[in-house]
């Protein structure tokens, strides 16, 4: 399906600042508090990200390209070997893309939430801050979310139309019991139906658990790219989805996509 593609990278040089950044907010995470408490941070004259971070410009869905396009500008290069099942059908659907998830104009973006869905560290700060105050009042309603599930909210002040909250497995604590290869396809099967459900034809995925959570890039982006396949091969979904974006803010999960995909 998807052939190995060359580094483009859109955040060059915030990657290392940003990760300093949610592995301090994780320690705090692993104490059982979230780390950027929404209403905290609405205080606080403390800015959470150097300004710069913040500065990545809104990305529309034409200007975030396919793997086929990619191909044609040649930003991309074919695998020298495709992998065995491989094919090109869903080069038009799916896009890698390495920038803040808080700044594209889709229909949907993934959250990688805690059970609380009342916000915290990471990509999860993030999407509270930009989505604004009334964001956490409507996951207040929500109940918490299970491991593995998703739940579904308006994306506020976000450019994109609503947002998914999933909640990733812990990979060490799961890992231990098996679970955590299905419960991170859970997250994105459930995702991908609550987002068709919901009338979305686009969607982008942060990298689910790979921050805190500890889960390895590699491992995470082959579940992540084989349950995606495997939802647009059944009964006839891939046509509920136009776009399927893996939006990623490390190099180093970045760089997992691009060896994972053949
Ligand atoms: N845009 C895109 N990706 C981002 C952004 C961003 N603005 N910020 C971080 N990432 P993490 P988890 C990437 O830790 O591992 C929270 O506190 C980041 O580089 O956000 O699932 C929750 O409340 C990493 O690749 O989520 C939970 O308690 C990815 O997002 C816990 O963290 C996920 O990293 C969930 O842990």
């Amino acid at each position: 399906m998807w052939r190995r593609v060359a580094q483009v990278s859109l955040v060059e040089g915030v990657g290392k600042a940003r990760a300093r950044l949610t592995c301090e907010s994780d320690g705090f995470r692993l104490r059982q508090q979230p780390s950027w408490n929404f209403r905290r941070f609405q205080t606080s004259t403390q800015q959470p990200y150097p300004s710069h971070i913040n500065m990545a410009p809104i990305k529309t869905l034409k200007e975030i390209p396919t793997l086929t396009s990619l191909y044609k500008l040649k930003h991309l290069a074919p695998a020298a070997s495709t992998v065995s099942g491989a094919s090109s059908a869903y080069n038009d659907r799916i896009c890698v893309i390495r920038t803040d998830i808080t700044k594209l104009e889709v229909d949907a973006i993934v959250n990688a939430a805690n059970e609380s869905l009342l916000g915290g560290g990471g990509v999860d700060g993030a999407i509270h801050r930009a989505a604004g105050r009334k964001l956490l009042y409507e996951c207040e309603t929500l109940d918490g979310c299970d491991t593995g599930d998703a739940k579904i909210t308006d994306g506020y002040e976000l450019p994109c139309k609503k947002v998914v909250h999933t909640v990733g497995p812990v990979y060490w604590r799961t890992k231990k019991h098996g679970q955590h290869t299905s419960l991170l396809q859970s997250c994105y099967r459930r995702s991908l139906d609550l987002a068709a459900e919901n009338g979305c034809k686009s969607i982008a995925f942060s990298a689910l658990s790979t921050g805190v959570y500890g889960y390895p890039s590699k491992e995470a982006a082959e579940t992540a790219i084989g349950e995606v396949k495997k939802w647009l091969d059944t009964d006839n979904k891939a046509d509920k989805l136009d776009r399927i974006i893996f939006c990623n803010f490390m190099e180093k999960d970045q760089d997992a996509y691009y060896e994972c995909l053949p």
